[in-house]
């Protein structure tokens, strides 16, 4: 017989030293305050809190940047051969959405309608959904009442008109798609 057999499992030797470490689920009688499952009073209690907020803390983070909602990126491609290409940002504000329409090559000075329609570039519904502030040497800013879960419902598009005179041609557009 050896020792570490001798120590572990002879009869008048301690019980084997992982085994007195595995205590009991519960140290003391149900009712009392220090009948939680956990409690140990030879581990560190600090040690435990640290790791379960760290633990908590991985947890959390994702939550909290679900909760701030990403802006929806919409590519505006040019129509008609105006050569004017660009962007709009589509930041989510509860019920409401701020556009930002960013357009390259557009005519200086010159105001161009732009709107949110329902439909897609390819087959646009000419009325439109929601009117957004021209876009004024290739910028425009509007917040429209509506969210951009309720953008998403349906197809829409986001086009760009030459100008008030000419709204017949549209300049750009853009299909609001969800992310992939
Ligand atoms: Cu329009």
């Amino acid at each position: 017989m050896d020792m570490l057999q001798t120590a572990s499992f002879g009869p008048t030797c301690e019980r084997p030293v992982n085994a007195s470490r595995r205590r009991p689920l519960l140290v003391c009688s149900p009712n009392s305050r220090l009948c939680h499952p956990d409690h140990n009073p030879k581990e560190k209690p600090m040690k435990k809190l640290a790791l379960s907020l760290v633990l908590a803390s991985f947890a959390i983070a994702p939550a909290f940047a679900a909760m701030k909602e990403k802006p929806l990126k919409v590519e505006l491609a040019a129509q008609n051969s105006s050569g004017e290409t660009g962007y709009a940002m589509l930041y989510p504000h509860g019920a409401k959405t701020k556009v930002i329409v960013h357009l390259k090559g557009t005519p200086k000075g010159v105001a161009q309608p732009d709107h949110i329609h329902k439909g897609t570039c390819a087959n646009l519904d000419p009325k439109p959904a929601y009117v957004l502030k021209p876009v004024v040497d290739g910028k425009s800013v509007t917040t429209v009442h509506v969210s951009v879960a309720d953008l998403l419902k349906e197809p829409m598009a986001i086009n760009v008109h030459e100008s008030a005179q000419d709204l017949k041609k549209y300049v750009a557009c853009g299909d609001i798609t969800a992310p992939k």
